[in-house]
């Protein structure tokens, strides 16, 4: 077993493949439990070995790496209770049917799962971005449960068409720093691609707040595309996934808007019991 232990200081994809039944996997789960179990401070969503492998399966079974990312992510939730104390999506009911967000029924050529923003329905007189961003940290923290989606990560997709100044004021350094941060090692989901479309050029500006933040990593698979994206917003994506909006054969942006927020609702028991308590 020593010779697993100082495997288990490295990142190891092999591992990810693994069941949960394996001994190697168990024994990951148990030195980060025992790690998570010595440091002080309380652990309000337990160390179940489910909870557990997320941050395993994230980080590719690197143990430090996870037991780092299981800490700040506990960390990040305390810092943004604006964010994170009410995960009950009722008060953002609103937004969810307005079609502002959606997630593709199949994953892409590589496992993830693909998830679709739109600005435009977005009203910044209606919702702050802190009611905005606990849109995607709902659908996170549901698509997390899944072990594919724990192993191949996410993409999303940003259409910034309809992004106006009344956007960018909301976007202060706070939340820059905070949407950095759960893009990077706060949240146990890879981040695969981050492409955004039809971004007008005062959003610059914005990404600029957000960059500094990011790590080589991640800043390299964040695409701009533009207005004419579809040709290389189809590199990433084959057309039969992606919804008829965006040149796809796939389910309208109606349809998946409205089966998403109908799942996020039956989920409402689980988002409440992981709120944070303040
Ligand atoms: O929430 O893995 C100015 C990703 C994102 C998440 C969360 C997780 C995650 C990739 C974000 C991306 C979106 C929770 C776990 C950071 C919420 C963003 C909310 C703001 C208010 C939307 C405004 C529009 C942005 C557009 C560009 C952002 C990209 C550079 C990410």
């Amino acid at each position: 077993m020593s010779e697993d232990r100082a495997d288990f200081h490295r990142e190891n994809p092999e591992l990810n493949e693994l069941s949960d039944q394996s001994p190697v996997v168990q024994k990951a789960i148990e030195i980060l439990r025992q790690k998570a179990q010595a440091e002080t401070g309380h652990w309000p969503l337990g160390l179940s070995d489910d909870f557990l492998l997320r941050f395993l399966r994230a980080r590719d079974f690197c143990i430090e790496l996870a037991f780092k990312l299981l800490k700040n992510y506990h960390k990040w939730r305390k810092e943004c209770p604006e964010i994170t104390a009410d995960l009950q999506p009722s008060s953002l009911l609103n937004l969810f049917r307005s079609g502002y967000h959606g997630v593709l029924k199949s994953r892409d050529a590589y496992g993830s799962r693909v998830l679709i923003y739109r600005i435009e329905q977005w009203d910044p007189k209606e919702f702050s971005a802190y009611e905005v961003f606990r849109v995607s940290l709902i659908t996170s923290e549901l698509l997390v449960k899944d072990a594919e989606t724990q192993r191949n990560g996410i993409k999303a997709i940003f259409d910034l068409q309809g992004w106006r100044l009344a956007h960018a004021f909301q976007i202060t350094p706070t939340i820059a720093k905070r949407i950095a941060a759960v893009m990077t090692d706060s949240f146990p989901l890879k981040v695969r691609g981050i492409h955004l479309i039809n971004e007008p050029l005062f959003f610059y500006p914005v990404f600029a707040l957000i960059k500094p933040f990011l790590p080589e990593k991640i800043k390299q698979r964040v695409h701009l595309h533009g207005c004419n994206y579809l040709s290389s917003l189809h590199n990433h994506f084959s057309g039969n996934i992606l919804p008829p909006e965006y040149g796809g054969t796939g389910p309208p942006m109606a349809e998946l808007s409205e089966e998403w927020a109908d799942y996020i609702m039956s989920s409402e028991n689980y988002l409440l019991s992981i709120s944070e308590t303040i």
